[in-house]
């Protein structure tokens, strides 16, 4: 057996997922609508609306956030990323889906674990204070992912020497520090964290090398609508489809396992026909 080929099956709390084919995470984001004045049990009702909908085109996992972690964004109070989260999480928990929470802090970590959360996604990959011990003890998975600096300055100046090796060698280690406080391997995934205090030309090295990083855990990776997608297209947020699809075929070619997207039908869509010719081989 080798040692170094990644698991198959993903252990993500009341559900076990099989990695044999790349599945699709629908990303759910529950921020105040600016151009509403409902408060927030319309920002609530909008995000279980865009869950549903998610669902209906065929999501496999549903990604649930309730931070920007837009470069240049500011931070949010625990307490109220936890009133974001929660009533959003009670009204998907019988979805049928694997909920993932998108946060960096350990108390919401620990909050939407009682609230049915199965899977921890972590820009931050547990380096925060108590996040280890916050998902110790439960059998959510967890998204280890690599970030440069932080949201609010990442983008400024990003410096590497290299690039892959040093993704590479971070996520490595947050792998060991999560092993070796009892989280067990079938229960990561890593992720380099594209656009997450990187240039473009970082981002195209890091998903030209993807199937390095594979070799540790299984990929999640997130390129949709990303500005790596507008720089190389000249597209403005909201036409950026083609390129998102692209950027997610390149990831899945070498070997990502989950894909963080925005568009979940056109993704499915896309999957399905490289998949079908992939199995031809
Ligand atoms: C990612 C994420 C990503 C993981 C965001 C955006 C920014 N979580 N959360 N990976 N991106 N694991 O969607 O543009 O790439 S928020």
């Amino acid at each position: 057996m080798n040692l170094f080929e990644p698991a198959r099956r993903l252990r993500c709390g009341r559900f076990v997922l099989d990695l044999d084919r790349p599945l699709v995470m629908g990303v759910v984001n529950v921020t105040p609508d600016s151009f509403s004045d409902g408060g927030r049990y319309a920002t609530h009702e909008a995000a279980v609306r865009h869950a549903h909908r998610l669902i209906e085109e065929g999501a496999d996992l549903l990604d649930i956030g309730g931070e920007s972690t837009r470069p240049g964004a500011a931070e949010l109070p625990a307490d109220e990323e936890i009133r974001r989260i929660v009533p959003v999480l009670d009204a998907l928990r019988d979805c049928g889906l694997p909920l993932s929470v998108d946060t960096r802090r350990a108390e919401t970590m620990r909050v939407a674990l009682e609230h049915g959360a199965d899977l921890v996604n972590d820009i931050g990959a547990l380096r925060a204070p108590g996040a280890i011990d916050a998902v110790r003890g439960s059998d959510c998975a967890v998204c280890l992912m690599h970030m440069q600096g932080e949201p609010g300055t990442m983008q400024q100046q990003p410096k590497y020497g290299d690039v892959v090796g040093e993704v590479e060698d971070f996520l490595a280690g947050r792998v060991a520090a999560a092993v070796e406080n009892g989280i067990a391997r079938e229960r990561i995934v890593v992720d380099p964290g594209i656009g997450f205090g990187k240039t473009l030309r970082h981002n195209l090295q890091l998903l030209a090398a993807l199937d390095e990083l594979a070799a540790l855990a299984p990929v999640l990776v997130g390129v949709s609508r990303k500005s790596m997608i507008g720089n190389l297209t000249g597209r403005d947020v909201d036409h950026r489809l083609a390129g998102s699809l692209s950027a997610m075929l390149a990831a899945a070619m070498r070997g990502a396992r989950i894909l963080r997207v925005h568009d979940v039908a056109e993704s499915r869509d896309a999957l399905r026909v490289w998949q079908a010719i992939d199995d031809a081989q």
